[in-house]
């Protein structure tokens, strides 16, 4: 009884402590308010009618290709008014790769490249370089993704942007970061094989293979992204910009740092989750390829299912997770296995999972991919159909959370491009069609920089925003 009594002593001693706090807390927070930390006080609109995430922020967007694009825009769906530099005539270069509809701007492109302007300048031009030098007095941030020393070359150096505009955040993606490679020119696959994605995928018997996900152009724009992002939340303490660089090596390192962390288990023994393991073949000093080994502690891999025969994407990838592994036994008829000791545990499961996957591989043998996935969620069993991408075109779910989203283009007609993958709650995404090749050049010229009718004509005329007239050039 005294102890209860102690302890309800105690308790209140704690909740008084509490209190005490909580009213220095709010003393504290009212007090920073008073001092005008320079928050504004919550909006009173309703959620997503109150701007999006990044408007107002302004970026000089001279990348091109995938990996400096896939970032600026999707910088440009939470709000931000990317302004894409192209060179007068050509643009970036994928616009005429992997066309599919003729004299139209390529999926490659118009997939890359959504929700932003364009504007056409010859950066080489004296009057090109005048436009450019205004726009960066305007802008928060350069985002390119040239070749190691392209940008200098262009006259576009640290020391000259920031002179012009201290506050500007210069980001870049390069293949590598400081070191031997430096000066290397670098595409998604290369990054892959680099960063230690290549070797580390496949099978062991096999060579080592790419991954259709874009890890080394797409990755590395999604890592840009969170720098630049990161950089203007500094900005705002700090008032001046500084650069972001990405290595494409770095990012896919990034995302396959498990290989790393596997690399350095093997100095303790064997990958215990690895199949090798089971089947008995020695490891060997690098990590092996591990074909479709789960990366993570609950052994997995990918079973066929009901239609195999015919369909390439009839299978499903089956998790073998420890705390349904009676559910498991139940479902493929194997109810024995959850007491039998050569089955009962992770343990004793490790060296037998070839036969085990087998086993389930029987049972989902006989259901569509899409029966296993409701027969096992419905019981917890963690599995994932292989969805090809006409499925994944056509799935309604994805059409309505904006993840899969239809546009109108001009020239090429309806497309369908991915969305923000990224959801905010107060920030609704901004997906629109790609621009075509200088669509907002004059637009850009006399609202964002106020140059006059007589001005933009003499610009025009001088060939710094427009391609060289090749009649002309013939004749
Ligand atoms: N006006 C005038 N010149 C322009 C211009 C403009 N608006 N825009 C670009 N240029 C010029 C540049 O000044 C540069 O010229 P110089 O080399 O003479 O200085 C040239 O166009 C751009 O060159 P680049 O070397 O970047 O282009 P590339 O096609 O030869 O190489 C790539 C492409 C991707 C290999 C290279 O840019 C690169 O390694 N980038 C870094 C890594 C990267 O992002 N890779 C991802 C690619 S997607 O798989």
């Amino acid at each position: 009884m005294a102890n209860k009594k102690q302890k309800n002593g105690k308790a209140s001693k704690v909740r008084a402590a509490a209190k005490k706090s909580a009213r220095k807390v709010v003393k504290l927070a009212s007090s920073t308010k008073a001092n005008g930390n320079g928050l504004p006080k919550p909006s009173s609109k309703p959620y997503g009618q109150a701007g999006l995430a990044l408007q107002g922020v302004r970026i000089l967007d001279f990348t091109h290709v995938q990996s400096g694009p896939t970032c600026t825009q999707l910088l440009a769906y939470m709000g931000a008014d990317v302004i894409k530099v192209e060179r007068p005539g050509a643009g970036d270069i994928t616009r005429g790769q992997l066309r599919d509809v003729p004299n139209a701007d390529s999926l490659y492109f118009t997939m890359l490249n959504g929700t932003k302007r364009s504007i056409t300048i010859d950066s080489k031009h004296p009057k090109g370089m005048d436009i450019l030098n205004r726009l960066i007095k305007i802008c928060d941030v350069l985002v390119e993704n040239f070749a190691p020393g392209a940008l200098d070359r262009m006259g576009l150096t640290w020391e000259y942007v920031h002179k012009l505009n201290p506050r500007m955040i210069v980001a870049s993606v390069k293949g590598f970061g400081p070191g031997p490679y430096e000066d290397c020119k670098v595409y998604e696959n290369v990054a892959q094989c680099a960063g230690g994605a290549a070797s580390t995928t496949g099978f062991r018997e096999g060579p080592p293979l790419v991954t259709g996900a874009q890890i080394g152009d797409s990755g590395t724009g999604l890592h840009l992204a969170l720098g630049i992002v990161s950089a203007l939340y500094q900005r705002n303490r700090t008032g001046r910009g500084q650069k972001v660089l990405c290595a494409m090596q770095d990012g896919v390192l990034n995302l396959a740092r498990v290989k790393l962390r596997d690399q350095q288990r093997l100095a303790h023994g064997p990958l215990t989750e690895y199949s090798q393991f089971g089947e008995g073949v020695p490891f060997g000093k690098a990590v092996p390829r591990a074909g479709n080994d789960s990366g993570g502690g609950q052994p997995a891999w990918l079973l066929k299912c009901k239609g195999w025969e015919s369909d390439p994407d009839a299978y499903i990838y089956f998790i073998t997770q420890a705390p349904v592994w009676g559910a498991i036994c139940d479902l493929i008829g194997e109810p024995t296995w959850k007491t039998d000791p050569d089955y009962a545990t992770p343990k004793a499961r490790l060296p037998r999972l070839k036969k085990i996957f087998a086993r389930i591989e029987d049972w989902t043998m006989t259901k569509t991919k899409f029966e296993v996935m409701d027969i096992c969620n419905a019981v917890d069993i963690p599995v994932g159909p292989i969805l090809s991408m006409k499925e994944i075109a056509e799935d309604e779910s994805l059409r309505k959370t904006g993840t899969v989203v239809e546009v109108d283009h001009p020239t090429r007609g309806k497309y369908l491009t991915v969305g923000n993958p990224i959801k905010l709650s107060d920030s609704p995404a901004r997906v629109e069609r790609s621009p075509l090749l200088g669509e907002h050049t004059e637009e850009i010229l006399s609202k964002v920089l106020g140059y006059s009718a007589s001005q933009i004509a003499e610009i025009k005329t001088s060939g710094a925003i427009t391609a060289p007239d090749k009649s002309k050039a013939a004749a």
